[in-house]
């Protein structure tokens, strides 16, 4: 497979400029859901988030309510509408449960607007400060592709729970921690031939560079076909891979993204931890449903991969991945659907080393996957 391997680079465009949109991290990621409530429920019970914030109509607010959780570094906002009609409605009669905001962690939220809008983002939050008794915080936002958002999240002197207009919520149920530390990268599916589009946004208007890109001939199998584009803001805390759907004999799983997202949205998000056999057991005895790659998989797996720490006995067993690079070695691991809709997916993934995203493992990936479209009929 002929990737390009250029390693961590800033794009000529942005060669010597100084980065005028300086990212701490991820703040959160919100999901508009039909019932927050039970989802709250889910990501407690099957995957070990833990309870922190909540605001709704004890809170004050109307016509919505917002559950926080949290494991490690990992914040999720899980939001529901309380009355028919509005914005979050039509965004989830368009596409089902899915992310709507990936929020950005940064110094400056009036700064970050300035230096996005200028460069040409569309706004979808101009600066607003909101405040309560325990300091806070500034937001601002920009669109992304589909109906997706970044919101800029500025938290210096914050000593909140979670955000002004939040509450701590404490709910005696509070199954384990599952060992989920960080996002690793958001995956985004835009439509056919716009990759290059947005991958040109994230240089342009976010000043983020290219780590990596796959065509159609690394990642075709007999059916799957797609291109992807890894973008990475100028620090590596923040990796945006694009995907787009490539001609192929059958349906590419892109595109049966965008039929059922009706759109460009967010694919998958992979979330690190720094011990796959304990988190993925776990996930599994919690009833976390993982695709499976065929036995031949581990034959000669390590014939490619080299040696590694770990046995390869429970490796198998769970149908954990291996792939590696010039850096070192990955171990990853794909969950089926985690929706009715087949849209969005979670990644689990741990480092060893590695920089990269599992290319050696996209031919067992997407026939994994393409198992998954045909009994579904939509290959
Ligand atoms: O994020 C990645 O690039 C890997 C591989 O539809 C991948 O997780 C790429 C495309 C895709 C599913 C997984
Ligand atoms: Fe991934």
């Amino acid at each position: 497979m002929a990737a390009d391997k250029t390693p961590l680079k800033l794009p000529k465009e942005n060669l010597g400029v100084e980065d005028f949109l300086p990212l701490l991290g991820t703040d959160y990621v919100e999901l508009y859901v039909g019932n927050a409530k039970q989802a709250a429920h889910y990501y407690r019970s099957a995957w070990g988030f833990q309870p922190l914030a909540y605001a709704g109509l004890e809170t004050g607010l109307k016509d919505r309510v917002s559950y926080v959780l949290q494991q490690d570094k990992i914040k999720l906002v899980l939001t529901s509408p309380l009355k028919s009609g509005g914005d979050i409605n039509k965004h989830i009669d368009a596409h089902g449960d899915g992310v709507k905001v990936i929020a950005l962690w940064v110094d400056d939220a009036r700064q970050s607007y300035i230096e996005t809008v200028n460069r040409g983002a569309e706004s979808y939050m101009e600066p607003r400060v909101r405040k309560d008794a325990e300091g806070e915080v500034v937001l601002s936002g920009i669109h992304t592709y589909g109906e997706t958002v970044h919101v800029f999240v500025e938290r210096k002197n914050y000593k909140g729970v979670f955000m002004p207009g939040f509450r701590n919520w404490d709910p005696l149920y509070k199954p384990s921690d599952l060992g989920l530390k960080y996002i690793d990268h958001m995956v985004g599916n835009v439509g056919w031939n716009e990759m290059d589009k947005w991958c040109q946004f994230y240089a342009k208007v976010m000043g983020f560079s290219q780590l990596v890109s796959f065509d159609d001939k690394d990642i075709s199998t007999e059916y799957t076909a797609l291109m992807s584009k890894v973008m990475s803001n100028g620090n590596g805390r923040i990796k945006f891979p694009i995907n787009e759907p490539a001609e192929g004999r059958k349906k590419s799983q892109i595109e049966e993204y965008i039929e059922f997202y009706n759109g460009a949205g967010v694919q998958h998000m992979a979330l690190a931890t720094d011990n796959i056999i304990e988190t993925v057991g776990s996930l599994k005895a919690r009833g976390v449903e993982f695709l499976t790659v065929p036995s031949s998989y581990y034959e000669d797996v390590l014939d490619r991969v080299g040696k590694i720490d770990e046995d390869l006995a429970p490796l198998r067993e769970l149908g954990i991945l291996i792939d590696r690079d010039e850096e070192g070695y990955l171990l990853q691991i794909f969950t089926k659907p985690i929706l009715d809709r087949p849209t969005m997916f979670i990644e689990i993934i741990q480092r060893k080393g590695a920089k990269s995203f599992g290319k050696g493992n996209f031919k067992a990936l997407f026939e994994a996957i393409e198992r998954e479209q045909e009994s579904r009929g939509t290959l």
